[in-house]
Parts: structure tokens; sequence; C-alpha cells
């Protein structure tokens, strides 16, 4: 639809539906521009002493102005949540870019026009509420969409699949995950006992432990990761005929992950990294975009995928059946109000609109009565709908009645249906052509406590993921199994966890084995100790290239941090002309060095430090410029954190650019140069070594851009034997 009439739409309130959550937000916004008042609006006259029976003597107890404001504070704190307890939050807007009509009936997914207001909360799993954003984790990615049919939230992760097949499993899952019960250690970590015999005893946990022992564990961001409903979902047509759906957020910036020594370390400098990024790119205008892409498969045609569309621990490859993009989600407004907003938020993978409808998935019928029971005992009785970021845009009316902190005031006698009393109002839509109707799935099976045959394939599509990934991401997986197993103190259950993986991928399972002191990985001892049937279902697609994260479209330097290191004598023309050009591309460049204030530069001129080496290391950034100017890279070599900040920076594959004299700190890492610093570039990826004149031409300002876009060079050689 051309701009102008997408304006027009949108003046006249048909595209302003994101407004109306926030005026509706509005509405509960206290600023604090007031009168001091207690909670009764009383005003207080002093908010600094209690009353007492004199200047010296003790307080009195009937003062209710000091009574109030201890009491509240000592239940200012709610249970946090049973897991996904870490997370953060922001608004925005979903808007489709082609209706769904033939699809599904849901309103939100017709009209190009209609901007959706959204509330999307991201969380890590295991970790209590105060833990660290870069643990390994599976990462929640919570979408409530405000749609004019009431709300619908899509609950899923950054991976598309789940640990267990059965949502019965869950707590046993936690339990294990969790810090042990004894001691309570370790904290948002899966590298202990406990979370490996469980995991080691339930080989459908196969798939997902191969994303979780991947760079996805390890988001760069939360705006450079994917999402996923996991669960097969149901569209259904205003026709009543419906089909499989699986729900995908592809992020604008492209998957990207940490490295493991790197999200270890940031998780000790800046624990709050994921939400501190979330949060300074939408402050600063740089909102984070996903597109949502769906894969369909016609009702009938499962049957033909190779493995049960119900099991949660498959994916749909996209190979297999291509991702359709259909809209566009943009996080747009930070919250006003951690607590009140993304605290309180209650998603709920029940809370569906027609159009949409659940599959038959074991796990996704479990979470349904899960949710409800969790936000009772978290968020105070069973009005958590009315607390405005869980109420809908569109009008709610229904006899529910009562209950704790109930807001709404219903009028009338009649608090029942059918009624004559209610003056007059039907509340009960009419017909069956409004309103939510379950897809008329026909039934007939006898009961049984069981789980189908078809789920029992626990291994093939864990080989799949292996046999997709780069060497370089085969390289960090085996790494992260390692580190994993050798924290865990009980060899037999090391034992079998290779045991399980060689039903994986027989070199895999003896990498990590060979140093974990046990003995080489022998399938058969698993199969035969784990009492699971030894079946694989023949795969349809080898490999994916969709599942791996290196060589994906979509590089950018848009919102990536470079550091740049000085000291006095810094030669500041190419600084310039690099921050620039790197600005202008979306980059965000720092000056760093030693101290605050002021280096001198070659030209006698003084430039500002924004931050010190200590207060802002290496892994903050994204990629390291090194100026010219022999006075200041001879500084810098003589400065154990820069040549540290390299060091680890170099580690941690990042891109590094060097001018000039600049390229002597790179002798600390080994690189032999010449006398003279107009260096060939060094046959090692991502490092960029140039002359201060090709700078000021911009010819490396755009090898530098290049590299820093292609995010990490994995392929750099003998980074272990890097000292940092
Ligand atoms: Fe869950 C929260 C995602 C399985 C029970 N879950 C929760 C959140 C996310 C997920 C993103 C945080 C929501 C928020 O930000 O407030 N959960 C998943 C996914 C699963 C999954 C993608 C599997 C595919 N969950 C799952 C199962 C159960 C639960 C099998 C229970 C049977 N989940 C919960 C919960 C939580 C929750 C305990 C904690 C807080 C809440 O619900 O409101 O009920």
């Amino acid at each position: 639809m051309p701009l102008s009439k997408r304006r027009v739409a949108r003046s006249t309130g048909h595209g302003d539906r994101a407004k109306d959550k926030q005026e509706q937000l509005e509405a509960f916004t206290a600023g604090t521009t007031h009168v001091l008042t207690t909670s009764q609006g009383v005003q207080i006259p002093d908010n600094h002493n209690s009353l007492k029976a004199g200047a010296r003597g003790p307080n009195l107890s009937e003062d209710f102005i000091l009574r109030e404001k201890i009491t509240h504070f000592a239940h200012e704190r709610i249970p946090e949540r049973a897991v996904n307890a870490r997370g953060c939050a922001a608004h925005g807007y979903f808007e489709v870019y082609r209706s769904m009509v033939q699809y599904t009936s849901a309103a939100f997914l017709q009209d190009p026009d209609i901007e959706t207001p959204v509330f999307v909360r991201f969380s890590t799993l295991a970790g209590a509420r105060g833990s660290a954003d870069t643990v390994r984790d599976v990462r929640g990615f919570a979408v409530k969409f405000y749609t004019p049919e009431g709300n619908y939230d899509l609950v899923g992760n950054n991976m598309p699949v789940f640990f267990i097949q059965d949502a019965i499993k869950f707590p046993d899952l936690i339990h294990a995950l969790k810090p042990e019960p004894h001691h309570d250690m370790p904290q948002a970590a899966s590298a202990h006992d406990t979370f490996w015999d469980f995991a080691s005893l339930m080989p459908e946990t196969t798939h997902m432990l191969m994303w979780t022992m991947s760079d996805r564990a390890l988001p760069r961001s939360l705006r450079m990761m994917e999402g996923f409903g996991v669960h097969a979902f149901r569209f259904v047509n205003a026709r009543g005929s419906s089909c499989f759906v699986k729900f995908h957020w592809k992020p604008k910036l492209g998957v990207h992950g940490l490295a493991w020594d790197e999200a270890q370390k940031i998780a000790g400098k800046d624990p709050d990294f994921h939400r501190r990024d979330l949060w300074d790119a939408i402050e600063s205008g740089n909102f984070p975009e996903w597109e949502l892409g769906v894969q369909i498969v016609d009702a009938g045609k499962e049957d033909e995928l190779g493995f049960d569309i119900l099991d949660p621990t498959k994916l749909i490859p996209e190979a297999q059946v291509p991702v359709q993009i259909i809209g566009k989600l943009v996080l747009n407004r930070n919250p006003d109000n951690f607590f009140a907003e993304t605290e309180q938020v209650a998603f709920h993978p029940g809370h569906l609109v027609p159009g949409i409808d659940f599959s038959n998935d074991p796990l996704l019928q479990g979470r349904l009565l899960a949710y409800t029971d969790a936000q009772l005992s978290r968020l105070g009785g069973a009005n958590f709908h009315e607390i405005p970021i869980n109420r809908s845009v569109c009008p709610m009316h229904n006899f529910q009645r009562d209950g704790m902190h109930r807001q709404t005031i219903s009028k009338g006698r009649a608090a029942y249906e059918p009624n004559t009393l209610g003056n007059g109002m039907e509340f009960r839509v009419d017909g069956a052509a409004q309103g939510f109707q379950s897809h008329a799935e026909p039934m007939a099976s006898p009961k049984i406590r069981g789980r189908s045959p078809s789920f029992d394939d626990h291994f093939s599509q864990a080989t799949l993921f292996w046999s997709s990934q780069s060497a370089a991401e085969k390289e960090h997986i085996v790494a992260a199994f390692r580190f994993e197993l050798c924290k865990v103190e009980v060899p037999e259950i090391r034992q079998r966890v290779v045991d399980n993986l060689a039903h994986v991928d027989l070199k895999l399972a003896a990498r990590v084995a060979a140093p974990l002191g046990i003995q080489a990985p022998d399938p058969k001892a698993a199969a035969g100790r784990l009492g699971f049937r030894e079946f694989r279902i023949p795969r349809k697609v080898d490999e994916d290239p969709s599942l791996r994260m290196t060589n994906q479209p979509g590089g950018s330097v848009k919102t990536r941090k470079i550091a740049i290191l000085v000291a006095d004598g810094v030669e500041a023309a190419t600084v310039r002309r690099i921050q620039k050009d790197l600005s202008e591309a979306g980059a965000v460049c720092k000056i760093l060095s030693s101290h605050l204030g002021t280096v001198s530069t070659s030209g006698g001129r003084q430039l500002v430090v924004e931050h010190t080496f200590a207060t802002m290391p290496s892994v903050m950034f994204d990629a390291v410029l090194i100026p010219g100017g022999a006075p200041s890279a001879a500084a810098l070599c003589g400065l154990g954190e820069a040549v540290h900040f390299v060091l680890e920076a170099y580690k941690h594959c990042k891109t590094i650019c060097a001018v000039n004299e600049g390229a002597q700190l790179l002798g600390t890492l080994g690189f032999s140069h010449g006398k003279n610093p107009d260096l060939v570039a060094m046959p090692t990826p991502g490092v960029i070594i140039a002359e201060s004149r090709k700078v000021l031409d911009g010819q490396v300002t755009q090898d530098f851009q290049a590299a820093i876009a292609q995010h990490r060079h994995w392929e750099r050689l003998h980074i272990d034997a890097i000292p940092a």
C-alpha cells in the first residue's frame, strides 16, 4: 500500500492500535512531579523525620506516615518466576506484510496497515532473577500481541526444540537444572552433576543439548537471536479448515554468538549486558527488528515430514519446508517501570485468538495447565489480567467476579448467564461466526498413559544439527561439552553422556571424551543401560544451512561497538576519519585510554577519553582500532591493560585494525612485523594493518567495516595459545 495511504490509514487511527495500548498504559502511569502524600493522599510535611516524643525521645506508634512507608517496603518483593526469572522487556508493534486469510482468520494477520501493539520479554531459563545475562542457556522469547480480538501470546524460545517431549517431566528437568538442593549451587549453570545425570538418562534431551552446547546459547545480543514458537500450532481459517504452523522470528541484525570465554567474563564485568544492550539500542533509536516467518504444513501432509510434527524435540528443517516471511516486529519503547511492566507481565501459551489453535503436542498441552497456576502464585490471585500491562486493548466482559485486588466495578445484579436482569445485554457472542472456535479435530483413541512410538527417534535431528555446523561451530560445541562434563564429579555420568553422544556422531563423542578421563564412547553400552530403542527415522535432509550461525546473511556494523585505544601522541586524523565513517554506518565508537579526561594528539590538540581500559574491557566491544602515532603506540605497548585488551580481543576472534605504529601493539601477540609500519596485511582473518594514507582515502574503513560485519573470525588459528 503506498505510503500516503498507509499514513492516512494511521491518521484515521486505523493503523494506530499501537497507540491504543500506550494510551491505556498512560492512564495508569504516574510521574514524580507531585506533592508528596501518603498512599491515602494525605500531604506529607516532612519525609525525613519520624514522629517522636521530643527531638531525642522515642518514636510514637501513632506515626502512620512512618508505618505505612516501612510496611509497604517490607512487601515490595513478589515471588520470582519459577523459571525464566531473569528477563527484560520492551514495547513495540507488529505489522503483517500481507493478508493470511487463506490460512487463518486471526485479525492481526490480515491488514498490513494495522500496527498491533506488542510487549516482548526475553529471559534466560535457569537463572534466578538477579543472575547474569550472558550465561550459557536457552533464552525465552515471549511476545504478547494486544490484538483487536484479545491478547495473543507466542511464548517461545531462541531455540526451536526443547529438552523433553512430555510436560510431566518439566519439574524433573528444572529440579535437575537449577542449583542443587543441598547447597544451592551453581547459579544459572547446567555444568553440574544433577543436570547431566538427568539429561544422560533422558536420551530425548539430546537434540536440545546440541543447541544449548552451541553458540545459540550465548547470544551476542537479544537483538541478534532468532525466536521460535517451538510447538506445531494450528492456523484455522474462516471456513474452519486448518493447517499446522511453526513460528520463527528472524532478527534483522543476523544471528550472532559470544565466545564462551568472553561470555563468562562479561557475566562478571557487566551481568546486565543483554538488558543494557537492548535498553541502549531502543533509547538511541536503533529499534531492534525481527521478521515473523511461518512454516505451513497442510493437514494430512504432516506424515510426509519423516518425523512426528507433535514431537517438540523435532524441528522442521527449512530445507524441507521453507519459512515464509509474513510480518515484522519492531521494539521501539522501553518500559517506564520494570516491576509494573516486566515483572508483572503474564504470558501464557493458552492466550489464543480466533484463527490460531493448539496442536496435540504433549509438551504444549501440559504447558496449558502451568502458566495460570504460576501467575496466580506470583501475582496475587485471579485478577492479574487487570494489571495494566496484562489488559487487552479490546473490550472484555464476563461474569468472573471478585477475587483479590479486583479493579473492575461490575454494575448490575446479574453475575451469571443466561439472565434477563443484566439490563438485557446478551453477553454471549451471537452464533458460531463470532468468538474463539476450537478446531473440530476428530478424536477417537483409547486413554493411554504412554509415549507415541513415533517420538522414539532421539538422535537423527541431533545428528542433522551437528552435521549442519561449520568447523568452527563444531569446535565450540565440543569445547562446551568438555567444559560442562569436566565440572561433573561423578565419572559414570560423564560416561553416559558421551555414550549417548556416540549415537549422534562417533567423532563428536570421542572428541568430547578425550579430556574426561573415561572410556572411549560405546553406543551399545548406552542403549542397553538406558533402555531406549535405537530407532532412527530416515532423514530427508542431511544438513540444513539455516541451522548454523556462521555465513548467514544480514551481517551489519549497525550498533556494533568499536574500541579506539589511545595515549598521548596519538595520530588523530585517522581516528577522526574512521570514527566518522563507522558512525555514519551506525556503529558506536568509544575512545579508551588508561585515564579519563583527554590525551594530547600528535598535532597538539586534546582528544576526549570516554572510558578507561579498566572499566570498559575488551569484552564490551565487537572490534578494536589501534591508531598510529609512535608515542601513543609505545605507551600502549608498555601498558599491561592495553596489551591485555588487544590479546583478549584477538582471542575472542574480533576484528582488529592497526594503523602505522599501532601495529606494534600486535607485536605482543607474537606477530613478526618489520620495522617499517607499512606492513603487508598479516595472513590472519580479521586483522587489518594499514598505513594512515590509506585510511584517509576511506579504503581501510571499508575493509574494517566488512570485517566487523562478519561478527567474529572464528576460523582464526591458535587462539588457545593466547594468554588472555
Ligand atoms: Fe515455560 C515461563 C517458554 C516449557 C512452565 N516459559 C516461561 C517463559 C517462557 C517460557 C519464555 C517466560 C515468560 C515470561 O517472560 O514471563 N516454556 C517455554 C517454552 C517451553 C516451555 C518455549 C517449551 C517449549 N514451561 C514449559 C513447560 C512448563 C512451563 C513444559 C510446565 C509444564 N513456563 C512455565 C511456568 C512459567 C514459564 C513455570 C514461569 C513463569 C510463568 O510461567 O509465568 O509456568
